[in-house]
């Protein structure tokens, strides 16, 4: 069924509402009808089906938990279900409407002006245009405060210098969101600015040679002397708190993501070893395979119920940094150990993207690094337990 597979053991469909269910169905179906025919072609040839765009729009699924400016304002339960569901499919599937809702499109809403918000918001929300988000450099990825890149005020604009590193829809975005640091005057702080495409000295170039997350576009951003009028400054934030904010975001939609890879390799390894025979039975019949799809479930299932705690508790507004941090650490952490034992259930097929596990096995070593590293987000606990700074 619709459920969680069939397997829905402490019968968390009773904790989700028919609208929920209803969004459920349609991602998963927009998933498998329009989604997973194409990825294992965009996975090698290192493509994303930017063309889904306006798709995803149309389906809410863009700036999902967003309200007004064109954006459908639904629960936070909802917009994470979506999450699962896309990234059942791929993480880069995820990573799309992750940077375009949370990283681009959020900072507008929460930060921008009224007239950037009616600029740039309903496009995006329909997926005609196109954001991201420029916050990690070559030499400051954990470290963001480190950032080199300079906003340097010139009249009515600001001269943006720097360069951005891993930067997913760099070169399809209309509008970068790029955190850089002003003087102005004072003491130095970040603030965001809305680079757009085709401004002179701003330059997006592809990364090749990616063996995870292949599915996804990712670049390298570079400003040279780049004329961003002040227009474009997000007014309404300073600090790092800005970006930080958009983390928050982005870091909640992925601890349901991961569970949706996970879910994924659930599903391909309970099939895979209920048809599998060797020694004249199924591989499922065998103890120790039974095993591993036993200790893939368990974690699978808390990982839900972190999911729905943290989602009701972002629905009251009552959501910390540090859950969140707890969320996507543990969600990930165990979607890449499910991934790895689904794999061994697949014997040599495992090792083939003909099976969707080992491209998510690949992916979530990806998710594991990006919106702070699994390192960082224990660094972030830690401190929450002893109330020591350990970076
Ligand atoms: P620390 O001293 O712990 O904190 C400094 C101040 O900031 C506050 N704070 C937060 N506030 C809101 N949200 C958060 N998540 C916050 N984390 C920290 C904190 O309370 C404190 O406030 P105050 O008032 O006490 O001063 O931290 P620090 O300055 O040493 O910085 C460490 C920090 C937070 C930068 C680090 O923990 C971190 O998060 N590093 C990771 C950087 C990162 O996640 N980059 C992600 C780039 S985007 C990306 O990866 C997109 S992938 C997209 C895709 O394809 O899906
Ligand atoms: P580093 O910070 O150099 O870390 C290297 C290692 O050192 C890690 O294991 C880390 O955990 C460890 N480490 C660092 N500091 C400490 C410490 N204090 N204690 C213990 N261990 C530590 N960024 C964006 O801004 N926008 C994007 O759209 C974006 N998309 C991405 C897409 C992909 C596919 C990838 C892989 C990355 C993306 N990123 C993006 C960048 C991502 O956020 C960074 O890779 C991440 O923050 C880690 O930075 P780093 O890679 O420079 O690693």
């Amino acid at each position: 069924g619709d459920s969680l597979l069939g397997t829905d053991l402490f019968r968390l469909d009773d904790l989700l509402t028919d609208e929920q269910k209803l969004v459920r169905r349609s991602v998963r179906k927009l998933v498998d009808e329009e989604f997973l025919p194409v990825v294992q072609q965009h996975f090698r040839a290192g493509t994303f089906p930017t063309e889904l765009a306006p798709k995803l729009g149309e389906m809410g699924l863009l700036g999902m938990n967003l309200q007004g400016y064109g954006c459908p304002g639904t629960d936070n339960v909802t917009y994470g279900i979506a999450m699962q569901e896309l990234e059942r499919g791929d993480s880069g599937l995820r990573s799309f409407c992750s940077v375009q809702g949370a990283l681009a499109m959020y900072p507008i809403w929460a930060f921008g002006s009224e007239e950037q918000k009616e600029r740039f918001l309903p496009g995006m929300a329909a997926g005609k245009v196109i954001g991201c988000f420029g916050l990690t450099e070559p030499d400051h990825g954990s470290d963001p405060a480190g950032m080199k890149t300079r906003a340097r005020k010139d009249g009515d604009h600001y001269v943006l210098n720097g360069t951005k590193l891993w930067i997913t829809n760099g070169t399809t975005a209309d509008v970068a969101v790029v955190w850089a640091k002003t003087d102005d005057g004072g003491a130095e702080s970040v603030r965001g600015y809305l680079v757009e495409k085709g401004m002179p000295g701003f330059e997006a170039r592809e990364i090749h040679g990616k063996v995870s997350l292949r599915a996804s576009l990712t670049a390298e951003l570079s400003f040279h002397d780049v004329r961003v009028p002040a227009a474009n400054v997000l007014p309404k934030v300073e600090g790092l708190r800005g970006p930080l904010m958009c983390l928050n975001q982005a870091r909640y939609g992925i601890a349901w993501g991961a569970t949706g890879a996970h879910l994924a390799c659930f599903e391909a390894a309970r099939d895979y070893s209920l048809s599998r025979i060797q020694f004249g039975k199924p591989i499922a019949s065998f103890q120790m395979t039974q095993e591993k799809l036993v200790a893939i479930y368990t974690e699978l299932v808390k990982a839900q119920l972190v999911n729905l705690r943290l989602g009701q508790l972002k629905d009251l507004d009552q959501q910390t940094y540090v859950q969140i941090s707890f969320a996507k650490r543990n969600n990930v952490r165990v979607a890449l150990e499910a991934a790895r034992l689904a794999r061994e259930i697949l014997g040599a097929n495992g090792i083939t993207d003909d099976y969707p596990v080992i491209r998510h096995m690949v992916n979530l070593e990806s998710v594991y690094t990006y919106e702070g590293t699994h390192d960082i987000h224990t660094l972030i606990l830690g401190k929450e337990l002893t109330g020591i700074s350990a970076f």
